[in-house]
């Protein structure tokens, strides 16, 4: 018998529904150039991980480590992208999307990290970009969604420095092919989630458990970001639009009011949601908050470098999923400061045990905002990860579309107060591989049998289609009608 999800079989509570939501809203409060998209990244999506002379990379590897991945699965065909973009992307538009995001996986284009360039990767991507205009999506480009190739691995990856000329390299290589075509680029995707969960806590590529790889990693990285955007603009067209993507959570303290939490969560803060932000605009790391980056400074900082970690971008895409609340935790030398997971808080969560709590997308561009000469902000992720049915060939993911609404309330909630943020991304355009999760955790708009690789766009895709075809978002659903969306 078919087991449904409780998101099919109870009403949603209050917190898909947040009060501060401006109703009704309709597209158009956005305004005529609001950037309406969904994103992708390489290794979740394409698949063909052995196909036209493409290179291994670390999540190759990493996937092949056995209890590495839920089920030990991996990205060997994923969402099979590779071959089917051509259907996506025509769902996409379907959609009436104005933009989509994707990546570029380093070892398609070069195998060995540097050196020789892969004609049949970069023609691959090539053909993506015109397939993007073709059906008028207007193509943003991150070069690096965690892919690192395997040979770069070998050399030491993010902890080792010469990482930051490879990368730049690599980068002029991609923009003299598509930068004609190309209008948005990102240079990062998520550094914190790269360097942090691939370096320090051992549970992505390349499952390193280092405190000197992961300080090593996040230095090379912030210049890495930096380098890639001069590199980036020293080829691109003057009208490309340079930005990168941050990971980040609006935090809490366990206890308000209570000094160790309170501290605690300014430290957490500090290492989740500033640490790679704040030295692109010159104000260096947020040492005075985090000691431990002292050894940072001392061990991997060279002279110039406050100078080189710098870079004015064009924008910076927020990336936000939950919020996060704060304890102070003796035990965790980095930062005395544990995050309270959702499920032992007793809160609404998605399928990745993440709070519901869509007031945290406001409360980030927000935060991000209020830096005195913030860029222009996009949201180039936001989504969540809930259980799907599929019932005579629909997916009726109330949740996830009730979660999509109330996002992009949030967002315009924080557009009516003045904020400079233009564009949103759902994450994503279809289910894929997430990471660690394996495919457990769906958050496409669109669903994919993963045995035919058929599509539905799910609810929540159409809710989509219907929003951006002027639909008005009239009211906060009571929970009753929730459940019955
Ligand atoms: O799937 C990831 C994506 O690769 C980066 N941002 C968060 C998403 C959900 O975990």
């Amino acid at each position: 018998m078919l087991k449904l999800p409780p998101s099919y079989l109870e009403p949603l509570p209050a917190a898909f529904f947040p009060a501060s939501t401006p109703l009704p809203f309709s597209r158009a409060d956005f305004g005529p150039d609001f950037q309406w998209g969904a994103s992708a990244a390489a290794y979740q999506t394409e698949g063909a991980w052995q196909q036209q002379g493409k290179g291994a990379s670390i999540w190759d590897d990493f996937t092949r480590r056995k209890g590495t991945i839920r089920r030990n699965e991996h990205g060997r065909v994923a969402a099979d992208f590779y071959n089917r973009y051509e259907t996506d992307l025509d769902l996409a538009a379907g959609m009436g999307l104005t933009d989509f995001r994707f990546s570029v996986a380093w070892p398609r284009v070069l195998p060995e990290g540097t050196g020789a360039v892969n004609r049949r990767g970069l023609d691959y991507y090539d053909r993506l970009v015109d397939a993007c205009l073709e059906r008028d999506l207007r193509p943003m480009l991150t070069l690096y969604h965690w892919d690192l190739p395997s040979a770069l691995q070998a050399r030491g990856g993010w902890a080792n420095r010469n990482i930051v000329n490879w990368f730049a390299d690599y980068a002029q290589i991609v923009a003299r092919r598509l930068g004609d075509r190309v209008p948005q680029w990102c240079v990062l995707n998520e550094p914190m989630v790269f360097v942090g969960a691939g370096h320090l806590l051992g549970i992505h590529a390349p499952g390193r458990r280092h405190l000197g790889a992961f300080l090593a990693a996040a230095h090379h990285a912030t210049l890495a970001q930096a380098e890639g955007g001069r590199a980036l603009r020293a080829v691109l067209p003057a009208t490309a639009q340079i930005g990168t993507t941050f990971s980040c959570s609006h935090l809490t303290p366990h206890r308000p009011g209570n000094a160790l939490d309170e501290a605690a969560t300014r430290r957490a803060d500090a290492l989740l949601n500033r640490l790679f932000v704040e030295p692109t605009l010159g104000l260096g790391y947020p040492v005075a908050e985090l000691p431990a980056l002292r050894w940072l400074l001392d061990r991997y900082h060279k002279p110039g470098d406050e100078q080189r970690m710098t870079f004015d971008f064009d924008f910076w895409g927020v990336q936000n999923y939950t919020r996060e609340v704060v304890k102070f935790s003796p035990w965790l030398p980095l930062q005395w400061a544990a995050l309270v997971p959702a499920r032992q808080r007793g809160v609404p969560h998605t399928d990745m045990g993440w709070e519901v709590f869509p007031e945290s997308l406001y409360q980030m561009l927000k935060q991000f905002a209020a830096y005195s000469n913030a860029p222009r902000l996009l949201v180039t992720e936001s989504g969540s990860a809930f259980q799907d049915v599929v019932l005579d060939g629909r997916v009726h993911d109330v949740a996830r579309r009730a979660y999509l609404q109330a996002a992009t309330g949030q967002v315009l909630r924080a557009k009516q107060e003045g904020i400079n943020v233009g564009g949103y991304f759902a994450w994503s355009l279809t289910d894929n591989f997430e990471w660690a999760e394996g495919y457990g955790p769906r958050f496409g708009l669109i669903h994919v049998d993963y045995e035919t690789q058929e599509r539905i766009v799910k609810d929540s895709g159409r809710w989509y289609r219907d929003f951006l075809g002027g639909a008005t978002v009239a009211a906060v659903p009571t929970t009753e009608q929730a459940a019955h969306l």
